[in-house]
C-alpha cells in the first residue's frame, strides 16, 4: 500500500526571467541601423494543480525540489526570448500550501482541476529597442530579467471528505466504511488497525450525486496529549460538514462517546458544534431489545440521533444513510458496490 504522507516541505523555484538584449540592426546599405534588442521571456510559474486521482502527498519525498524553466534573453532583430516553461505540479485534492518562513497561506486547493501559482516567475528584461527617444538614437541600454520567486513551501493535506467516522479503535470505523463505499481498509479484531485514514465515496441517486467518508485511526484517551496515535490525523476532520460516532454497543457507548468527544474538542473546539450523528455498531452481539433500550438512553444523553447498525452483517445500513443524505442535502442513496 501507497504510504500516506499528509505533511511535507518542498523548496520551490520559479524561473528567472531573461535579460533585455542590446543590439542593432547591422543590414547591407545600413550599417548603424536602429536598435533592435528584443525582450527577455518571462521565467515559468510554479503551479500546483489538483489530481482527483491522488490521495496522498508522498510524491513530494522523492522530489523535493520543484524548479520552473528561466525565461530565455532577448535576441538581435527585434527578437524576444521565449518564456520559461512553467511547472505544474500535481496536488491531491485538500492541498494547503503555506509559505514555510512567513506563514502566508499560498494555496487551498478542493476541487478536481483547481489551480494555483505558488512561485510566479521573473519578469522578462527589455531590450534596448524600447529606449530610444528623440536625443538617444542608440540606446545602449537594456534592463536585466526580474528573479524568479522562491521559496520552502509546507504542503499539508486535509482530506476532503463530507463525512468524518470517529470512535474508539476497534469500534468498526473501517468495516462501516467498507460497508458504505467501494473502498477497502484493512479490518481486524485489535486496535490502531487503521494507521493512516482511508477514503470512501457513497454513490446517491442515480450516480448523479456522490459524497465521501473519512475513515481515521481511533481515538483513545489522552489522544490530545499523544496517546494512542495523537490527534494528528484529526486534521482530517476540519473539511467534513458531519461527523459520525462509531460507537461499540458490546462496550460502554456512553462513557466512549465522552471521550472521543472530548478528545476532538481538545484539537479544534469547533469540531465539536458541528452537526453529528451515532451509529451504535455491533448490533448482533446483543438482543434486539437490549440494543434499542441502549440506543434510547443514548440519544437521550447525547442529544444527537442514534442509529443501530451491525457494520458487519450490514444491517441497519440503509436509514443511516438516508439520514446522512438529508443533513448533507442530496437525492436518496445508492450503495456502491454491496457485493
Ligand atoms: N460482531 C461485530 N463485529 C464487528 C462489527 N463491525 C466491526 N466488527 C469487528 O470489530 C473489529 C474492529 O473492526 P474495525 O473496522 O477494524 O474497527 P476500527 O474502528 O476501524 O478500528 P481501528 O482502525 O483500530 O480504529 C473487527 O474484528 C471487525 O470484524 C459488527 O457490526 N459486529
Ligand atoms: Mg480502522
Amino acid at each position: 500500500m501507497a504510504r500516506f504522507i499528509d505533511e511535507t516541505r518542498v523548496f520551490v523555484r520559479a524561473g528567472n526571467g531573461g535579460d533585455g538584449a542590446i543590439a542593432f540592426l547591422r543590414e547591407k546599405y545600413r550599417p548603424f541601423g536602429g536598435p533592435s534588442g528584443g525582450d527577455g521571456g518571462r521565467g515559468g510559474d510554479v503551479i500546483l494543480e489538483v489530481d482527483e486521482g491522488l490521495m496522498t502527498l508522498l510524491d513530494f519525498k522523492y522530489k523535493p525540489r520543484l524548479i520552473a524553466g528561466n525565461g530565455e534573453p532577448g535576441r538581435g532583430k527585434h527578437q524576444n526570448g521565449h518564456g520559461g516553461a512553467d511547472l505544474i505540479v500535481r496536488v491531491p485534492p485538500g492541498t494547503l500550501a503555506f509559505d514555510e518562513d512567513s506563514g502566508e497561506l499560498l494555496a487551498d486547493l478542493v476541487l478536481p482541476g483547481a489551480r494555483q501559482i505558488i512561485a510566479p516567475g521573473g519578469g522578462g528584461g527589455s531590450g534596448n529597442m524600447h529606449f530610444v527617444t528623440s536625443t538617444r538614437r542608440a540606446p545602449r541600454i537594456a534592463t536585466p530579467g526580474g528573479a524568479g520567486v522562491q521559496r520552502t513551501v509546507r504542503l499539508e493535506l486535509r482530506l476532503v471528505a463530507e463525512v468524518g467516522l470517529i470512535g474508539l479503535p476497534n469500534a468498526g470505523k473501517s468495516t462501516l466504511l467498507a460497508a458504505m463505499t467501494a473502498a477497502h481498509p484493512k479490518i481486524a479484531p485489535y486496535p490502531f488497525t487503521t494507521l493512516t485514514p482511508n477514503l470512501g465515496r457513497v454513490i446517491t441517486g442515480i450516480g448523479e450525486h456522490s459524497f465521501s467518508i473519512a475513515d481515521i485511526p481511533g481515538l483513545i484517551e489522552g489522544a490530545h496529549v499523544g496517546h494512542g496515535l495523537g490527534i494528528r490525523f484529526l486534521r482530517h476532520l476540519s473539511r467534513t460538514r458531519l461527523l459520525l460516532y462509531v460507537l461499540d454497543l458490546s462496550g460502554d457507548p456512553e462513557k466512549d462517546f465522552t471521550i472521543v468527544r472530548n478528545e476532538i474538542g481538545a484539537f479544534d473546539a469547533n469540531l465539536i458544534e458541528r452537526p453529528a450523528m451515532i451509529a451504535l455498531n455491533k448490533i448482533d452481539l446483543l438482543s434486539n431489545s437490549d440494543a434499542a433500550a441502549a440506543a434510547r438512553t443514548l440519544g437521550a444523553h447525547t442529544g444527537l440521533p442514534v442509529f443501530e447498525i451491525s457494520a458487519m452483517k450490514r444491517t441497519g445500513l440503509e436509514p443511516l444513510l438516508a439520514e446522512l443524505e438529508r443533513m448533507l442535502g442530496l437525492g436518496a442513496p445508492v450503495l456502491e458496490c454491496r457485493n
